[in-house]
């Protein structure tokens, strides 16, 4: 074929290319090694010699045509196609799923933090929160613990591997800053996460604690005494017996142990309060002096009460559990009956 027959191929070619497909198609048959281009260069030997020159050039300038043709097509129709895409695969982001998720529920130790947060902040009390990674002289020093109390063992505390620091084992720390951080009257509750190193099925290494205090003028063991039973009563949502045992701990004196009438057996006994009729709930007392002075307060013009509970015992007598490790599995056949608190 000559190069004018290949030209007009070419030049009808172009009207007809309408898709990618064709564009490649379009690219074997002239460029292609058995491409009209290649044939053309083929058929160089029947050329003249003082023609071949010439005849060269005009085959490449043809094939630089085509090339260039194909490629800005090629552009075009690749742009088209992609809108086309979009446009076919366009999705309604506004339309509603067409499943439904399944709803969880709030876990049961949460929800009693909630009632017991609750309870205290209608008696008045504001809410304060601290570090879990915290001083050793906020966890025990300044609590008037000694420094060869056990509790301070690495038996017993979780300590980071940062000197001076350890992983609080009651939120009484938060007490004691807000003690450092301001002055009386001071009336709050700190709830929070504390450890221990227990692992046993009425222990976690990891629980909840809520602890209270309230320093003041004139703050007698009647108050601490009123304000405790009128917790239990309410949480317990009934005049449960309550009895307060002498007790000892360090950072309070006098010292007492708050038991209340059990609610699983209604005193008879039973093995939850192991005959007894009774359950302890919390411990409380009068804030020691030394901690009051350690803090910067003085302990001949303040007097104050402290308390502290365990909510996973709150959470256990609430709903007849009777392993503290169900609250920290989440299987969710345990937490599943929770639904409609
Ligand atoms: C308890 C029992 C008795 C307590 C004491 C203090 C502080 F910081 F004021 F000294 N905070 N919490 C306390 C007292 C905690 O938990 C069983």
């Amino acid at each position: 074929m000559e190069l004018g027959e290949i030209r007009n191929l070419f030049e009808e070619w172009k009207k007809r290319v309408e898709t990618s497909k064709d564009l490649e198609e379009m690219r074997q048959t002239f460029l292609g090694k058995k491409g009209y281009i290649s044939q053309l260069f083929r058929e160089m030997k029947n050329i003249p010699p003082e023609r071949r020159r010439e005849y060269g050039r005009e085959i490449n300038l043809l094939r630089e045509e085509i090339e260039n043709f194909i490629r800005q097509r090629g552009e075009e129709i690749k742009e088209r196609e992609l809108e086309k895409r979009l446009k076919a695969e366009r999705f309604d982001l506004s339309l509603p799923g067409d499943t439904v998720l399944p709803l969880g529920s709030k876990h049961p130790l949460s929800g009693v933090i909630e009632e017991i947060v609750e309870i205290f902040k209608q008696m008045g009390f504001a809410v304060e929160t601290g570090p879990e990674i915290e001083r050793e002289e906020y966890n025990f020093d300044m609590l008037n613990i000694p420094k060869e109390h056990p509790a301070r063992d690495m038996q017993d505390t979780f300590y980071v591997n940062r000197e001076g620091y350890l992983l609080r084992t009651h939120t009484s720390p938060v007490q004691v800053r807000t003690m450092l951080g301001r002055k009386p009257p001071i009336q709050i509750i700190a709830p929070g996460r504390v450890y221990r190193r227990d692992d046993d099925p009425t222990h976690s290494p990891m629980f909840f604690q809520v602890e209270g205090l309230v320093v003041n003028r004139d703050v007698n063991f009647a108050n601490m005494m009123f304000v405790l039973r009128e917790f239990l009563r309410r949480f317990f949502e009934t005049d449960v017996p309550v009895r307060f045992r002498p007790s000892y701990f360090p950072f309070t004196e006098p010292s007492a142990e708050v038991d209340i009438g059990c609610v699983i057996c209604g005193g008879e006994g039973c093995r939850v309060c192991k005959g007894t009729g009774w359950l302890e709930v919390l411990g409380a007392g009068m804030v020691h002096p030394n901690v009051l002075s350690a803090c910067g307060i003085d302990p001949e013009e303040y007097q104050g009460f402290a308390f502290g509970l365990g909510v996973d015992r709150f959470a256990m007598l609430k709903y007849g559990v009777d392993n503290i490790k169900l609250f920290y599995e989440n299987d969710v056949r345990f937490l599943k009956q929770f639904k409609s608190l």
